[in-house]
């Protein structure tokens, strides 16, 4: 309240000049000097107790005049606009407060929505997460089935081909008309088979620059042999010449021969078994087996490796006059080591690895059913199994590494 008062005093010394009119006697104790040379006076003064009867007398015209009047008017105005102040900056303060804790509550609002998103995003990534490793297995899934599809498809193609090649009516004598494999890099039948070929029929193989079309037995003993020669209705003639042998010739879906060259390089490449197949006439099979088969080159007349017999056709090919060692012969080029004449021309004229000629001839003549009375040693002979004069209705000889 003192501060008020002393407030009050200092604005109206501030706003109210001391004019002519202003002819109050002041007693010089209770009127502040330097006020008065300001040109103002100090509305409060203090009456010293006892003092009315000394030589200071109150203003007792002081609150009659009209002056003062208006000036207690003004004083009061005055305490009003203080108060007005007051609660100004007592409301001031209270919305301060006020909005002091209104930004404590949004601050705490934000800190909650701050927490909340960050277990969003934790959420979202643990779903993230979740949906990659998901999309992944299900990628494994379609990479499995995009396998298995590539394995159906190739499949369904090798039925295809076998269709085409055996029911084709466009197909002729040299045509050579054989839809194959779209698979070129493979060296062998064995390496088509791994590569999940598993039904038998033509395919092709590459063989040093080039692709070579070859029967693929995928049946026989695990399959993966690629068949060098077979004969099964005498619709090709085997009385061929050097060349011929040496490029091969026949029918792939049939009667053929690879061709020495092929055969060369076929087993050129790796280690390679033989195995031949039997049959007679009355549906019996038989079966030779060699652990160890090679041809040589041109330059050494295609000579042959064989050893390691095992079966049950008995061994025509490496016991008694065997085949090991020997150089090729045809019909039309004598290589072999009986000097009195050529084995092949007496021989069924046979393309083979004649000795002192042989005991197998599964390139001789295809003489068909005529039981053991057939032309001697002219025929398709086995002779450990059926003798010189049997002719087997059908034979074939596969490799395999
Ligand atoms: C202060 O606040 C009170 C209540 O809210 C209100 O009645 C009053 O008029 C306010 N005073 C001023 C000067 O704003
Ligand atoms: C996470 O996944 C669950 C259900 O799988 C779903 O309810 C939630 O909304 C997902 N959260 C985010 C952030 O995607
Ligand atoms: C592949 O063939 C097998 C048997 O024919 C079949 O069960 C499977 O659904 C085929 N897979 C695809 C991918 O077509
Ligand atoms: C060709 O298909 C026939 C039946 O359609 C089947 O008997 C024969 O074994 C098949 N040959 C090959 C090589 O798949
Ligand atoms: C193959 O035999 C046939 C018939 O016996 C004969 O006409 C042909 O000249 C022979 N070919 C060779 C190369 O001996
Ligand atoms: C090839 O041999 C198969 C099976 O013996 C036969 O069906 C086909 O007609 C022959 N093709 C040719 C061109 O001789
Ligand atoms: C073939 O077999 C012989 C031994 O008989 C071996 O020394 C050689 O490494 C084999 N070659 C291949 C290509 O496996
Ligand atoms: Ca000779």
């Amino acid at each position: 309240m003192a501060s008020v008062l002393l407030l009050a005093a200092f604005l109206l010394c501030s706003s109210f000049p001391v004019g002519a009119q202003d002819t109050r006697t002041y007693c010089p104790g209770s009127c502040l000097r330097e006020h008065v040379d300001k040109g103002c006076c100090a509305y409060t003064y203090v009456v010293p107790p006892g003092s009315r009867t000394g030589g200071c007398s109150p203003p007792v015209q002081f609150a009659e005049t009209k002056e003062e009047t208006g000036l207690m008017k003004n004083m009061d105005r005055l305490l009003s606009l203080v108060e007005t102040l007051l609660s100004q900056q007592s409301n001031l303060t209270q919305e301060l407060q006020d909005e002091k804790t209104g930004h404590q509550a949004q601050i705490d609002s934000l800190a909650n929505e701050l927490s909340e998103e960050r277990a969003r995003s934790a959420q979202l990534e643990r779903n993230l997460t979740q949906a990659w490793l998901l999309q992944e297995a299900q990628l494994s899934v379609e990479r499995d089935k995009n396998r298995e599809l590539a394995l159906n498809l190739t499949q369904a193609l090798t039925q295809l081909d076998n269709m085409t090649s055996t029911k084709c009516p466009c197909e002729r004598q040299g045509g050579n008309i054989y839809p194959t494999q779209p698979v070129p890099t493979a060296s062998d039948c064995a390496e088509l088979y791994a590569a999940g070929q598993t039904t038998s029929g033509v395919y092709n193989i590459r063989l040093g620059s080039s692709d070579v079309q070859t029967y693929c037995d995928m049946d026989t003993a695990g399959g993966g042999w690629t068949v060098i020669q077979r004969r099964q209705d005498g619709s090709v003639p085997f009385n061929r010449t050097w060349e011929e042998y040496k490029h091969g010739f026949g029918n792939k879906s049939g009667e053929y021969w690879l061709g020495n060259e092929n055969i060369h390089l076929l087993t050129s490449q790796k280690n390679y078994t033989l195995r031949v197949d039997l049959e007679d006439w009355d549906g019996e099979t038989r079966y030779a087996t060699y652990d160890i088969f090679r041809v040589s080159g041109e330059s050494d007349q295609y000579r042959l490796h064989i050893s390691g017999y095992s079966g049950d056709a008995g061994d025509s090919m490496t016991g008694s006059a065997s085949n090991n060692g020997h150089r090729f012969s045809t019909v039309d080029r004598d290589n072999d080591v009986y000097s009195h004449a050529s084995c092949s021309q007496h021989r069924g004229q046979a393309g083979w690895w004649f000795g002192h000629c042989s005991y197998s001839y599964l390139n001789g003549r295809y003489l068909g059913n005529c039981g053991n009375s057939c032309s001697y040693r002219q025929g398709v002979v086995w002779y450990h199994w059926r003798g010189w004069r049997y002719s087997l209705k059908s034979v074939s000889m596969k490799i395999r590494p």
